[in-house]
């Protein structure tokens, strides 16, 4: 496999850049399959593109064939994954590209899915095709954050988002906390929901807000999963999170009675084993991937979050900082064990740092993922 970027022309990098820019086209709607883009070119003219929409529909090199205003025979296909080479919700696009005879395929990154991993490349090569990949390779990856971590790690990509005001508190002593940050920041969070296949929040914040974390006031195709941690099974009757689409409940309790009257408002509740009296967290996560959610944004208070950190469980952090103080005795973001050696600190890469409205908003990644 040729990895080595230098071997890529200026044209090749336009060319998937015009290909990742396809898929960019499918971050809202695509999952639980990756977001593909695909370019065809011939004679330095680009005759064909594509992007993979949503599941269940044609793929990105299939759109791309389709699209072609001239024959395919001998051209150079652009996409930014590995063409499949398995029978899924669709035929496999190597048989397809084989089909129509390209001369090259160049890809920005193999396929993670054990189906296709390498197997894509071999059909293509056997057939006489030349194939290059690694072209682009961390931009594309990036795009898929959330499906490459369930197809390699069997759990979603993690994002914890979290309000603050500068001095780092999330709510008053007494609770208080809408709002801190402004409008802006609220709908660029709406934006990371959109993004997301599942929200999740913890039984203390439905008490405590009665939230209803679906995506508002920025355009969405589908809403994400809600999915509450609610150990004891006590989520209020009359919570908001009740009224709406069916939301995903796991407790540690085996109440059957509780379960059923969930059930019947068409709710799915789901028992998980334990530690220490509440639902083990690394075996929802690994449930949630069951359930093909790539992607998760954690909307709670400190306790969950901070039980989320502890166990890393969280890849990175959205903060959105305003600019106010609440003081020392006000709430903070991270209920986590005391340290008592700084070596012990919980270590992030910075990977963005914006404004948005007058408010800050960090993303931060684990380093030790
Ligand atoms: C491609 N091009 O545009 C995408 C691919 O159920 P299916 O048939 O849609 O297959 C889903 C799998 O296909 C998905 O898990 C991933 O491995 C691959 N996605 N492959 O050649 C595309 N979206
Ligand atoms: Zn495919």
């Amino acid at each position: 496999m040729l990895s080595d970027s230098q071997i890529f022309s200026a044209s090749d990098y336009a060319y998937m850049s015009q290909a990742l820019k396809l898929a960019e086209r499918g971050l809202y709607t695509t999952s639980p399959n990756p977001r593909v883009g695909c370019v065809i070119v011939k004679n330095n003219r680009v005759i064909g593109s594509g992007w993979h929409e949503r599941a269940g529909q044609p793929h990105a090199e299939i759109n791309a064939l389709g699209s072609a205003d001239d024959t395919v025979r001998n051209a150079t296909v652009y996409v930014t994954l590995e063409p499949c080479s398995h029978y899924g919700r669709t035929p496999p696009c190597a048989e397809a590209l084989i089909k129509a005879g390209v001369a090259r395929v160049v890809m920005a990154m193999l396929d993670p899915n054990p189906l296709v991993a390498g197997n894509g490349v071999a059909r293509l090569r056997d057939a006489g095709i030349m194939v290059q990949s690694g072209l682009l390779e961390e931009q594309a990856s990036a795009l898929n954050i959330g499906f490459v971590s369930r197809m390699t790690r069997h759990r979603p990509w993690v994002r914890l988002k979290i309000a603050a005001s500068l001095d780092g508190k999330t709510a008053l002593e007494n609770g208080a906390s809408q709002w801190i940050t402004s409008e802006s920041a609220r709908l660029d969070a709406h934006r990371l929901r959109a993004l997301s296949c599942a929200i999740l929040t913890g039984i203390g914040t439905v008490k405590k807000d009665d939230p209803q974390l679906t995506v508002r006031h920025v355009e969405a195709t589908r809403q994400p999963l809600r999915v509450v941690i609610d150990s004891r099974l006590d989520i209020p009757a009359n919570a908001k999170l009740l009224q709406g689409n069916k939301i995903l409940i796991f407790t540690a309790v085996p109440d059957e009675n509780r379960k059923k009257k969930l059930e019947e408002k068409g709710m799915k509740v789901i028992m998980l084993p334990t530690r220490d009296g509440k639902v083990d967290l690394t075996q929802m996560m690994v449930k949630l991937a069951d359930f093909e959610i790539n992607e998760v944004l954690v909307e709670a208070g400190s306790t969950l979050a901070g039980a989320l950190v502890q166990e890393e469980l969280v890849d990175e952090l959205v903060i959105y900082l305003a600019p106010c103080l609440l003081g020392d005795k006000a709430q903070g973001m991270l209920n986590l064990p005391v340290l008592t050696r700084l070596s012990d600190k919980h270590k992030l890469e910075l990977t963005d740092v914006r404004m948005i409205g007058p408010d800050i908003r960090v993303a931060a990644k684990f380093s030790n993922l």
